[in-house]
């Protein structure tokens, strides 16, 4: 089936090991697509949807148990404990593979085996790699076709470059006991059983592009990150590329495809990617960004024509839903795109409107191809990728964190974006709300110790002439009535202007100990019902606040030991210097 020796054995092996009735070799085609959609018709792992006004529309309604990601089963297995890091779970190679090995004896009895190569990142990008995972789900092959560059032309690549990695999955008996997922980045191999959930299951996405990936990139000298990447498009027909990293569930999708405000005239929004960023030095020493996926697996709930048009037409067709609720007439439901009350519940019962239960799951997911999206960039097939002016951190924080600030240098965005902070939701299973820190957004996904990961991470500056600003954002800040201060959502293009401006050298700017904060007038707010008071708290800072909050981020670093760079610890010293009242007072002496 392959001319690829490594390939071929290492399916052999997993046919011993699993027992499958059957192996199916993918070749990404439209028949394989809809044979695989038939059979899960028949099975009822999926059930139709309206097909008059969601033609090609399925929805999957998963196990209960199984409905976002399991951090607390999930492994980091290197050699050594400290290349895992604090931030990963660790278990020993030689244990990990003991473990799994034995939930996989067997597992695919009286199933088929799908082997499926797959390429992240446009098919001929020097910058893509490849993988090829092994399921026992067709759930999870649909899904990969989808998000992936699936198929014959992946396995061509493979053939050509010799290298992949590896991942095998298995849905098991989705019992949460025996649901691992498990790395070797030494091997780059991923093994996942016991969950069909797509952040366990399709290897791809967080697994590949992100754990392994980040691992590769440190050796390799590039970066593998959780971040949009959006094109914004000025009235002259300039485009200026931004990369920007939230944790989970906090609008990336939104921010990826915005529709710019009505003042905003001639301006147009491209999307090259709402998840996940590959970044290469280029020649010219800018970073430039590919997009390794082809498909989104977005968050459905809010996801509405206020909040995200592009998002909801695209998912008139051909998509894969899953755990939303269905309307009366079998349309796709959830909180935040209708009135209308749904008819049954994500779990497939009848909704009842009074229970106060929510009628989709909150971690509810779509799945479709990307170029379904109306602003669906070209330049996202580009081999090259885009250049990358600016970096944008964010987390969900009520309090604190302002709108928008510019940090000072290079090294200090990376203490930014190594202290984000934000309130948890539900993509990942636990509780939400709770603020955890979350480097880069990366806290679930970083494949090795985030000490060395910041340490890379610095080392760019001296390999990278020209790297874009890093600023960090929050759109979540709240009012003492807990409301929401910023409207968010299109209106995060006025704050986006500020930062492009900043990279120009030309919006105005105050420099505050945290970073460079806007001017008060910076931000056009021209048409937007915001009060200048709201305005005023968004861009200022709480000195005292901010003091604590760094002896916070200064606690969080220690557990980093000796991995932790010292020129981050510098940067956090200067900061902290620079808000200690012995500053102020310097400060207000020479004034
Ligand atoms: C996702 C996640 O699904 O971050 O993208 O959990
Ligand atoms: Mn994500």
């Amino acid at each position: 089936m392959t001319k690829n020796r490594a390939l071929a054995e290492w399916v052999n092996e997993v046919v011993e090991l699993t027992q499958p009735d059957t192996i199916q070799w993918c070749d990404g085609s439209e028949q394989e697509y809809q044979t695989l959609i038939e059979e899960m018709l028949t099975t009822g792992e999926l059930v139709e949807l309206n097909q008059q006004t969601h033609p090609g529309c399925y929805l999957h309604r998963s196990d209960p148990t199984d409905v976002a990601r399991t951090e607390h089963l999930t492994y980091v297995c290197t050699a050594k404990s400290e290349d895992a890091g604090p931030n990963n779970q660790w278990m020993a190679p030689e244990e990990a593979h003991a473990k799994v090995d034995a939930l996989f004896e067997g597992a695919m009895r009286g199933r088929t085996l799908y082997v499926v190569p797959y390429c992240m990142g446009p098919i001929d990008s020097p910058f893509s790699r490849c993988g090829v995972e092994l399921t026992d789900s067709p759930y999870v092959v649909a899904n990969m076709r989808k998000m992936t560059r699936m198929g014959s032309e992946a396995l061509a690549r493979i053939e050509r470059d010799g290298s992949f990695v590896k991942g095998l999955h298995s849905l098991g008996d989705l019992h949460p006991e025996r649901r691992f997922i498990m790395h070797f980045p030494e091997e780059l191999a991923i093994k996942s059983i016991g969950s069909g959930y797509g952040g366990n299951a399709l290897l791809g996405k967080k697994c590949h592009a992100l754990r392994i990936a980040s691992w590769q990139a440190r050796q390799e000298g590039w970066l593998a990150e959780h971040m949009l990447i959006v094109g914004i498009e000025n009235p002259q027909g300039e485009v200026r590329y931004i990369a920007a990293a939230f944790p989970s569930a906090c609008g990336k999708t939104n921010m990826a495809m915005l529709i710019p405000p009505t003042q905003f005239e001639g301006y147009k929004i491209w999307t090259v990617g709402d998840d996940i960023a590959w970044l290469h030095v280029g020649h010219d020493g800018q970073l430039w960004a590919i997009n390794p996926e082809a498909g989104f697996f977005g968050v459905a709930p809010g996801t509405g024509v206020e909040t995200n048009p592009n998002a909801v037409e695209m998912l008139n067709r051909d998509t894969i839903f899953t755990n939303v609720a269905v309307t009366e007439d079998n349309q796709p439901w959830w909180e935040g795109l209708s009135n209308e009350i749904p008819k049954l519940d994500w779990t497939g019962k009848p909704y009842d409107a009074t229970s106060g239960k929510k009628a989709a799951h909150p971690n509810s997911r779509f799945t479709v191809a990307a170029n379904q999206c109306r602003s669906y960039s070209s330049m996202a097939e580009a081999d090259t990728g885009v250049p990358i002016s600016a970096i944008i951190f964010g987390g969900r924080r009520k309090s604190l964190a302002p709108l928008v600030y510019e940090a000072k240098s290079w090294a200090h965005g990376v203490m930014v974006g190594a202290s984000v902070a934000s309130e948890t939701t539900a993509a990942a299973v636990g509780k939400v709300g709770v603020v955890r820190r979350d480097p880069m957004a990366m806290k679930p996904f970083c494949g090795y110790n985030f000490g060395d990961y910041w340490g890379h991470w610095l080392s760019l500056e001296q390999r990278a002439a020209k790297l874009p600003k890093i600023f960090h954002v929050n759109w979540f800040r709240q009012n003492e009535a807990g409301h929401f201060l910023w409207p968010g959502f299109g209106e995060n293009l006025r704050v986006l202007q500020w930062v492009l401006a900043r990279c120009e050298e030309t919006g105005d700017a105050i420099e505050s100990p945290i970073g460079w904060l806007p001017d008060k007038n910076a931000i056009n707010t021209e048409g937007l019902a915001i009060s200048p008071n709201a305005m005023e708290q968004l861009v200022s800072i709480d000195i005292p606040a901010w003091q604590q909050e760094m002896q916070d981020i200064a606690g969080f670093f220690e557990q980093f030991n000796d991995r932790f760079p010292q020129q981050l610890k510098r940067e956090l010293d200067r900061v902290m210097g620079e808000l200690s009242p012995t500053a102020k007072k310097k400060a207000a002496n020479s004034a």
